[in-house]
Parts: C-alpha cells; sequence; structure tokens
C-alpha cells in the first residue's frame, strides 16, 4: 500500500465521527458534499432529515433557511451552503483530491460558473420540470438552451482540452454541477428538451459520459426510483390540474 493511503486513512479514522451530515437522498445539493467528502476519503456519519418533518438539529443548526445540507465538523459551527461546505472541505483538507484550481482567476470563473448555475439554472430547470403553462415552458426552454450553450463554452475554457471542468481529474465545478447528472437522464422522452445535447453541446455530453464512468460519481448519484419520487413531491405541491388559475 502506498505510504500517503495509509497516511490518509489513519486521517480518516480520527476524523471518523467528527464530521455528521445532516441530508436528504435525492437532493442535488446533498449529493455534492457527499461527493466531496467521499473524494477526499473523509468519514461522516450520515442522518436523514424528514423535509416534512423537520428535526430540532435542522432548525437549530440553519435557522434562517431550514434546508439541508448542514455539515458538523467537530465543536465547530454548524455548515451550511452545499457551495460553501465544499470550499471548507477543500480547505482543512487540501492535500487529498485538491478541488479548487491554483490559479485565482481560474478559482474566481469556477464559483461564478456554480454560482450562475445555483441562482438561474437550477431553478429554470426545476420550474421547466413542473410548470403548466405553455408558453413559460417555450420561454424556460430558450434559457436553458442557452444555458447550456453557455456552460459547454465555460467547459471548453476551464477543461482545457483535458476531459473534466478540473482537467485531467475531477474538481470542483465537477462536483457541483456532476451532482446534477442523475436529472440529466430525465431527458427528451421525459420532458422534451435534451438540455445536453449531442449536436449542441458535444463536450458536455461527452463530459457527462465520463461522470458517469467515474466510480466515486456513480456511488453518489441517486437512483432513477429516487429522483422519480423526488419529481413526484415536486408535482404534488403544485395546486391540482384543474384548479381555478389565480392571477
Ligand atoms: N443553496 C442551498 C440549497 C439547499 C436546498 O435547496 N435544500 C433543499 C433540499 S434540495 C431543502 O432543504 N429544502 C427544504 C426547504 O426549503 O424547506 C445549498 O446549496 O445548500
Ligand atoms: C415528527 O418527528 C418527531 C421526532 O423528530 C416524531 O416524534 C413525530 O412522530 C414525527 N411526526 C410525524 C407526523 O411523522
Ligand atoms: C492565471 O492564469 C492566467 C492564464 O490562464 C494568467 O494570465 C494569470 O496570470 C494567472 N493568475 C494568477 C494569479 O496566477
Ligand atoms: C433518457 O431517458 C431514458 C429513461 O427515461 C433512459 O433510459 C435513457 O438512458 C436516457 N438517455 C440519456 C441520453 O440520458
Amino acid at each position: 500500500m502506498h505510504p500517503y493511503t495509509i497516511i490518509f486513512q489513519i486521517i480518516s479514522m480520527a476524523q471518523k465521527c467528527e464530521m455528521k451530515l445532516l441530508g436528504t437522498h435525492g437532493s442535488v445539493f446533498v449529493t455534492r458534499v457527499k461527493f466531496a467528502l467521499k473524494l477526499k476519503c473523509i468519514e461522516y456519519e450520515y442522518v436523514e432529515e424528514d423535509l416534512c418533518n423537520k428535526s430540532e438539529l435542522l432548525l437549530t443548526s440553519n435557522p434562517v433557511f431550514q434546508q439541508v445540507p448542514v455539515l458538523f465538523h467537530a465543536n465547530e459551527h454548524p455548515m451550511i451552503e452545499s457551495l460553501v461546505i465544499l470550499e471548507y472541505l477543500d480547505e482543512i483538507q487540501p492535500d487529498v483530491h485538491p478541488l479548487l484550481p491554483s490559479n485565482a482567476s481560474d478559482r474566481a470563473q469556477c464559483r461564478i460558473l456554480a454560482y450562475t448555475y445555483d441562482t438561474l439554472y437550477h431553478p429554470w430547470t426545476k420550474e421547466f420540470m413542473i410548470t403548466r403553462d405553455k408558453r413559460r415552458k417555450e420561454e424556460l426552454k430558450k434559457l436553458l438552451i442557452e444555458g447550456s450553450l453557455m456552460l459547454e463554452e465555460a467547459f471548453v475554457k476551464l477543461s482545457k482540452g483535458k476531459t473534466f471542468f478540473g482537467g485531467d481529474d475531477i474538481g470542483y465545478l465537477d462536483v457541483a454541477l456532476g451532482s446534477f447528472i442523475g436529472w440529466f437522464k430525465f431527458n427528451g422522452s421525459v420532458f422534451g428538451l435534451n438540455v445536453i445535447d449531442e449536436a449542441r453541446t458535444p463536450r458536455l455530453t461527452e463530459w457527462v459520459k465520463c461522470m458517469w464512468s467515474h466510480e466515486v460519481a456513480r456511488s453518489i448519484i441517486p437512483s432513477h426510483e429516487i429522483h422519480m419520487d423526488f419529481l413526484n413531491m415536486l408535482q404534488s405541491q403544485l395546486p391540482p390540474m384543474h384548479a381555478p388559475v389565480s392571477t
């Protein structure tokens, strides 16, 4: 066994039970954190949260947003916001699978892209999946396609001809965006739109394939059934199909 592997295992053992992750299956934001913890060989205890009946632990550790993920590390303040948690993990375990690039400008580009994805593309995708308003759906389709072209361009720039956003290996954006690949399986056949499309976004198409063939990525992406349950849950929160439309 490589001496580094042994050292990492010792570090992991020492950290065991120091880390606790509060999450919900099927949450892409929780998947991100699991992904980073696994890449960094950090052992942790996972606690499943019921978002329909939130625990005291969630309400006290994330009183403002009351959302998962929440990461507890020993006696530190509980941490929230998946992207903040990724950076924290990268800072406390910098030598095992570094995530952010070393160039400050590249780091800023990565953060901007993840922020754009979370604040625009993800809400659009979610709305696209559940809206029943045909005109809005068309509008969102256009926005999502434009977004995918922008992501393709960013991929070309950041990957510098390599396989991942992070280059030869999975980096911060591969973790941040790769946790969504389970949703990309809900392609044209389900929603009438392939956001990632061979003809329009060839490099991203290739990237999705490489993500699926990465052992760690594959191991943390929830099953198709869990995605289906999540989708049903989202759709069940909508008013019934024939309810009067309020304006
Ligand atoms: N920006 C947050 C988003 C977290 C989030 O949206 N969590 C959802 C689950 S996917 C949640 O806990 N929802 C419960 C609620 O909003 O009441 C992050 O990146 O961690
Ligand atoms: C909600 O959670 C509490 C414990 O956290 C449990 O005692 C209670 O039975 C739960 N209620 C429902 C409706 O599941
Ligand atoms: C980051 O990389 C670019 C080239 O991609 C270079 O011009 C720039 O000087 C680098 N910045 C830092 C802070 O190293
Ligand atoms: C499209 O979705 C179907 C099931 O919904 C799945 O079997 C297929 O692999 C998906 N294709 C892609 C390219 O993800």
